[in-house]
This record gives C-alpha cells, sequence and structure tokens, in this order.
C-alpha cells in the first residue's frame, strides 16, 4: 500500500517547480497510475515488449526508472538468460524506495531477471552495450537540447537488432488537437478523483519542468539519432508510446 495523491488537494501560498522528492516518492504510484491514461496497461507491455527483445547476456536499461515499475515488470517477462537490467535515476529518493521495492519483489517472487539500482543523471551517463532500453515518460523531463545527445548514445550503444521503447505526453501542433486533448486529460483526471484546484496547481508546478514535444518532433528525433524505424505502439489520449529499432 503506498499513500494517495493529496499534495495539491489544499490551496498552496506559493506553488514551487515540481521535484521528484520524498513528499513525490510516497505518492507516486497513485500519482502515475491517475495522471497517465493507460499507464498499468503501458507497464504490463514494456515486459513482454522486452521479453521478445532481450538477447542473451545483454544489459537492459530503465532510464529513469523512478520506483521501478517497468523493471519489475521486466524482470517477470525477459527469459533470455544472462540478463542484467540496469534501472538509473538521478533522485535519491526514488532510487531508495526503488531498491526496497526490487528487494520485496525478490522475496516474492523466483526466477526474476537479476536487476541493480544507480542513481545517475541519464545525460551524463556512460551507457554500456545493451539490447534493450526503456525510457518511460523520462525524455520530456530532459533539458529540450540535450535530448537528441541522449537518443544518439542510446542508439550507439543498441546492439544491431536492439529495441528503444519511448513513452511520452505528446503536445499536438494543431490547436483544436491539442486543446481537445488537454480537455479529455482534465476529464481523465477529474474522474480519478483530482479536483479543479489540484489539477490547476500541479499544472502550474510542472509546466517548466516537463516539456512534451510533438509526434512530429520526436519522428525526426529518432531518425537524426539512427533510428530509421519507430512507430507508435499505445495511445490513450495525449499519452503515447514508441518502439524505435536499430
Ligand atoms: C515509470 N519510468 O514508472 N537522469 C535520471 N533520471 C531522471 C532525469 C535524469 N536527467 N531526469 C528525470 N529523471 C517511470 C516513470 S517519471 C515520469 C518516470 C513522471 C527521472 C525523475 O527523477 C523521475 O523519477 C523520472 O525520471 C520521470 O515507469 O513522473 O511523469
Amino acid at each position: 500500500m503506498t499513500d494517495s495523491d493529496t499534495l495539491f488537494a489544499a490551496p498552496l501560498a506559493r506553488i514551487s517547480d515540481f521535484a521528484f522528492d520524498h513528499e513525490v516518492v510516497r505518492v507516486f504510484p497513485d500519482m502515475i497510475k491517475r495522471s497517465v491514461p493507460g499507464y498499468p496497461t503501458i507497464i504490463e507491455t514494456i515486459g513482454l515488449i522486452a521479453g521478445q527483445y532481450a538477447k542473451p547476456d545483454s544489459v537492459i536499461y530503465d532510464l529513469g526508472c523512478s520506483l521501478g515499475a517497468a523493471t519489475q515488470s521486466m524482470r517477470r517477462h525477459v527469459r533470455a538468460s544472462g540478463c542484467q537490467i540496469l534501472a538509473i535515476d538521478n533522485s535519491a529518493p526514488m532510487i531508495e524506495r526503488c531498491e526496497e521495492y526490487l528487494q520485496a519483489q525478490n522475496s516474492m517472487v523466483e526466477e526474476l531477471t537479476p536487476a541493480d539500482v544507480i542513481q545517475a543523471d541519464i545525460t551524463q551517463l556512460a551507457l554500456q552495450s545493451c539490447s534493450v532500453v526503456v525510457l518511460n515518460f523520462t525524455l520530456q523531463f530532459v533539458a529540450p537540447a540535450l535530448r537528441l545527445a541522449l537518443l544518439k548514445r542510446i542508439y550507439d550503444a543498441l546492439l544491431p537488432g536492439g529495441l528503444l521503447i519511448l513513452s511520452e505526453k505528446l503536445a499536438f501542433a494543431d490547436t483544436h488537437t491539442q486543446l481537445t486533448m488537454e480537455a479529455m486529460h482534465h476529464v481523465f483526471k477529474r474522474a480519478n478523483g483530482y479536483s479543479e484546484l489540484e489539477i490547476a496547481q500541479k499544472r502550474s508546478a510542472i509546466e517548466k519542468v516537463m516539456l512534451p514535444d510533438t509526434l512530429e518532433t520526436h519522428r525526426d528525433r529518432l531518425t537524426s539519432a539512427g533510428f530509421d524505424h519507430s512507430h507508435i505502439w499505445f495511445q490513450s489520449l495525449n499519452f503515447c508510446s514508441m518502439m524505435a529499432y536499430k
């Protein structure tokens, strides 16, 4: 059981920029499920996809792992021998809690793919040769000027036949589509119990730290990084997940 997200429920005199601190970590599983349409399906399917693409004796990265939901799913589904999952996040409280969750998973499930948790900035990290890389709603928090360089390093580190799974909130160049999707996301959050005040305050906190791109920008950037083939495999409202192939 984790706490329910009430971080923005009371009126705040001053709204600070959103940060992945202790308070957020405490409510994170509830927050992400109630805020990201399709999150549980994406997590479960990432495990299945990784199970298909993981090569024996290779590394699998979960970049911006938070509490390790995608890592836990991959540990259950990857059956290739000798694989190691490296779950990376730059938030110390996330990493600490992620470690505890993976220990708990170890004690409940047998025959899991081994996973190590590392605190690091993914824009600085030297990547080892790998077969699968997951960026599940992480790239949108990386400074836009650093996104292409990160994707290039991922492309270079991937083995031939390797796969990047990239999930992101989308922006839309067409104003009508943008407004419709924003309104529907609002409806989704209202249906999950968030009040108008919570939604408005969370938006103010996050608007400077989470910067979504359009699908066209993602496609162009993936191509520039070397990924000649990429496509969406899941979309719910303005949240999607892509596969990009080496
Ligand atoms: C999930 N993937 O549940 N280096 C390392 N980590 C970073 C960086 C960086 N430069 N920037 C941001 N992060 C997860 C959900 S959450 C998405 C990912 C969300 C980390 C940050 O600390 C946070 O834990 C994560 O990326 C983004 O499948 O909260 O909407």
